[in-house]
């Protein structure tokens, strides 16, 4: 494999050259070479960037020193990457297809980023993708490169010692790893889990993927498969493009309870948009969606080793079809491991809820704010 990497920082990617590189180079099965991409500007001042058209804070990459490297380096229908923050995200799986290539040629931006009509030209010259390394903003494309290089190189054939490491790779379960451990077995008076020198090899394993689902679980809630949502739908953590339909829902919702509560003053009929937005970052959302439409929602966050469930909400027109459960059920479960009891508010006269909640294991756990009743249950 041939890989061109072209930035205005070549020194920033040394490390490839020499060190990781290195000794598949040196047997021929890698073949990587940094350029400066001030090698094909003309003008005396070497200038690489210019103002943008229709205005803006910042300055652009100009595309003619980038189609003069191009066209030098790009030769024989390479794969060309261009690491942009608003690229497809690089993941494994794109790792994987990047390391069946002949030639990558990677196209490491500065500035606000590189004249379009770069990219299609690139496209003339080979397969182009517009690739980010993750959702958080870099001054720059070289860290990107510098890490779908590492990611890639490790996956050639022949490369490193990775034929043992690379197999048990291809028989991954799409869970995070379990945590791992060596000698000595007590370290700072902290013990290596006792069934790790046990020697039961099927209790070791059973111990291991309890582990890596655990924490998955708790980290990467996304890697797990959804759960079966009864009568069908998505459930979801909630992302900031949710909030203006669970902000409709939830008014919805609570008007039936101020229903059902006359007089009692409900903080939920009394927030903005913005308190909803501001809401998502300080609890953990679960939303329900069935047909691209909102249905369901509930939030949940840890004080202290309780887990404070509360906004359970169900679209009127789908309430008593067990789906309020369901989101019960769902949001107790992505309580971290620390929780010992779960406790809400609702309603002192919500007979319906008191009496779902009542079923769920819930118990009357004394009054609320004025008008409401506290529940708690223990955590299994
Ligand atoms: C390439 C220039 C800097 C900073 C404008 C507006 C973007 C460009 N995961 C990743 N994060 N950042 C990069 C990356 C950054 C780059 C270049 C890659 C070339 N820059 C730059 C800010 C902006 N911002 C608001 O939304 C975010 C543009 C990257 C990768 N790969």
């Amino acid at each position: 494999m041939r890989v061109d990497i072209v930035s205005i920082f070549p020194d920033y990617l040394a490390p490839l050259e020499l060190s990781l590189a290195g000794r598949a180079q040196g047997r021929g099965l890698l073949d990587i070479a940094v350029h400066d991409l001030r090698a094909w500007t003309s003008d005396r001042h070497r200038t690489v960037d210019d103002t943008p058209y229709g205005g803006g804070a910042g300055m652009v990459m100009k595309p003619e020193p980038w189609g003069e490297a191009l066209d030098e380096v790009a030769t024989g229908r390479p794969t060309i990457v261009f690491t942009t923050p608003s690229g497809e995200p690089f993941t494994q799986g794109l790792a994987r297809d990047l390391a069946t290539r002949e030639h990558l040629v990677l196209a490491c931006g500065r500035y606000e980023g590189i004249d379009q009509r770069v990219v299609e030209h690139a496209a003339t010259l080979g397969e182009v993708l517009e690739v980010s390394l993750g959702d958080y903003v870099l001054n720059g494309g070289e860290v990107a490169a510098l890490a779908i290089t590492e990611a890639v190189v490790r996956l050639v054939p022949g490369f490193m010692g990775n034929a043992a490491s690379l197999l048990e790779e291809s028989h991954e379960d799409g869970l995070l790893e379990y945590p791992v451990y060596t000698k000595p077995a007590t370290w700072r008076e902290r013990e290596v889990p006792a069934v790790l020198l046990s020697g039961d090899h099927a209790a070791i394993a059973r111990w291991r993927r309890e582990q890596a689902v655990r924490r998955t679980a708790e980290r990467r809630p996304d890697l797990l498969p959804p759960s079966a949502v009864p009568g069908g739908g998505e459930l979801r953590h909630a992302v900031p493009a949710d909030v203006g339909e669970l902000y409709t829902l939830q008014l919805c919702c609570w008007v039936q309870e101020q229903h059902a509560n006359p007089g009692v003053r409900i903080p939920a009929l009394h927030e903005s948009l913005e308190d909803m937005r501001r809401s998502l970052e300080e609890w953990t959302w679960l939303v329900l969606r069935r047909g691209g439409r909102l249905v369901a929602a509930a939030r949940g966050r840890i004080e202290d080793d309780t887990w404070d469930v509360g906004r359970l909400m169900v679209a009127p027109d789908l309430q008593g079809q067990g789906l309020g459960r369901f989101m019960l059920a769902e949001i107790e479960s992505v309580a971290p491991p620390a929780v010992t009891a779960y406790t809400l508010f609702t309603g002192a006269q919500s007979l319906d809820n008191i009496r779902m909640y009542k079923r769920a294991g819930y118990r009357l756990r004394g009054e609320g704010p004025p008008g409401a009743v506290r529940l708690a249950k223990p955590r299994r």
